[in-house]
């Protein structure tokens, strides 16, 4: 039988599937309706091999992650997504938490000597730390550790201490790029259709805010991520209007690194009564992102909120990066129901993760430079089960 990603095409019973097939042979883009079509109709392994066939002729068999480590400054929050396990509305900040600066900075003197490349920031939004009080802690973090890349604040962060600053978008990005702000993470964008959006998170930035801050973070020069936050209430052309928009904003600028599809979890939030969607779901929307998202040059799986397996099996469904070697598992995603309670992987127990599944473990830098190739090297720390884990 031949297995070639052409003869599935060619044997694909239904005339539209084997259309969109034949245009992603050809490397020719997908359409909306096409997106959504993929996502109606699709069986599971076409669109996993497509997805395969373009992670491949991207990355070949290439895995990359990097050694990063979060500070969370706050879960005190103003905004109230219902979606959120995390935050602590500010009414009840006494049941929150709230880093100094020299707390945080602690955190950073933590990881003196040791090989990490990447700092992320993120937190809730806090109405006492304001623009001013991260740029003294970008310019600390810069004067003590120069080489430490500082991925930090969500747009909705941005947009929050923007305003309040009363200074421009274009402004307040220049005075956090100029302090040390190296890029934007991608988190904020949940669904973009203000027909969802406005029933899971209606008071914090809009669609058109996210992606102006995000252009405007390119257009300094910088690089950043985008997310998904899908399976909740959304339907499948919500997704793909997501996309839709990233697609267009990343033909104009080229900013975007990676596109980041977060799965809703369910857990002590405001929708608990939302079921979670299944594995099928997850692994259909990685291959549908990788299909629509052609100008994207990766796309991540976050094994902390998708667990160590399913990340490892979304690497036959387009996905081709797994983040980092987390010291503190983000608190987000504990607090919504992440299996994932182990608070690290260790560099060996990622490359083995990797290994597993055939694929060819890359250390990256936050810009995708490579530092280590670890194809040939033995993993003597193969910690995961490979039948258990
Ligand atoms: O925007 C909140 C999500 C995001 C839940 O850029 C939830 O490299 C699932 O954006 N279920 C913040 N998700 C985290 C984020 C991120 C994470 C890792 C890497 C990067 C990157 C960015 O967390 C929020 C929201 O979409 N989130 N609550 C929940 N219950
Ligand atoms: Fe605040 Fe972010 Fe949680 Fe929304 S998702 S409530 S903005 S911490």
């Amino acid at each position: 039988m031949n297995n070639s990603i052409e003869a599935i095409v060619d044997n694909e019973k239904d005339a539209e599937l084997k259309y969109i097939g034949e245009k992603v042979l050809n490397a020719q883009r997908l359409n909306f309706d096409e997106g959504v079509l993929l996502f109606e109709k699709a069986s599971l392994p076409y669109v996993g091999a497509l997805a395969n066939h373009v992670r491949e002729k991207m990355h070949g068999d290439k895995t990359y992650f990097n050694r990063n480590f979060h500070i969370e400054p706050t879960n005190v929050c103003v905004f109230s997504c219902n979606f959120c396990s995390y935050s602590r509305v500010y009414a009840h900040r006494d049941e929150g938490w709230e880093l100094s600066k020299d707390q945080m900075m602690h955190i950073i003197h933590k990881y003196d000597g040791k090989p990490v490349t990447e700092v992320h920031i993120v937190g809730g939004v806090h109405p006492k730390m304001n623009l001013y009080f991260f740029e003294d802690l970008l310019k600390s973090i810069k004067a003590h550790r120069p080489g430490l890349h500082i991925k930090g604040f969500t747009a909705v962060e941005l947009d929050y201490m923007f305003r309040k600053a009363k200074l421009s978008v274009e402004d307040g990005m220049k005075l956090l790029h100029e302090a040390g702000l190296d890029s934007l993470p991608g988190g904020g964008a949940e669904i973009f259709h203000p027909e969802i959006r406005e029933q899971i998170c209606a008071d914090k930035v809009d669609a058109d805010g996210w992606l102006n801050i995000h252009k405007t973070a390119h257009l300094s020069g910088m690089h950043t991520n985008a997310t998904m936050l899908f399976g909740h209430i959304e339907k499948y052309w919500h997704r793909v209007d997501h996309m839709e928009r990233l697609r267009q904003l990343q033909d104009e600028t080229h900013g975007f690194n990676t596109f980041i599809p977060l799965k809703f979890r369910n857990r002590d939030n405001d929708m608990s009564n939302v079921p979670e969607s299944s594995l099928i779901e997850d692994m259909k929307t990685y291959a549908v992102a990788r299909l629509y998202l052609d100008n994207f040059p990766h796309l991540k799986a976050y094994w902390p909120m998708l667990g160590r397996q399913n990340a490892q099996l979304s690497l036959s469904f387009g996905v081709n990066d797994l983040d980092g070697t987390i010291d503190d598992t983000t608190k987000i995603y504990s607090m919504a129901g992440s299996e994932e309670q182990t608070p690290a992987l260790s560099t060996a127990q990622l490359v083995a993760l990797i290994k597993q599944v055939k694929r060819e473990p890359v250390e990256r830098d936050t810009l995708y430079h490579e530092i280590k190739n670890y194809a040939n090297d033995d993993v003597h720390e193969l910690e995961v089960n490979p039948y258990y884990n």
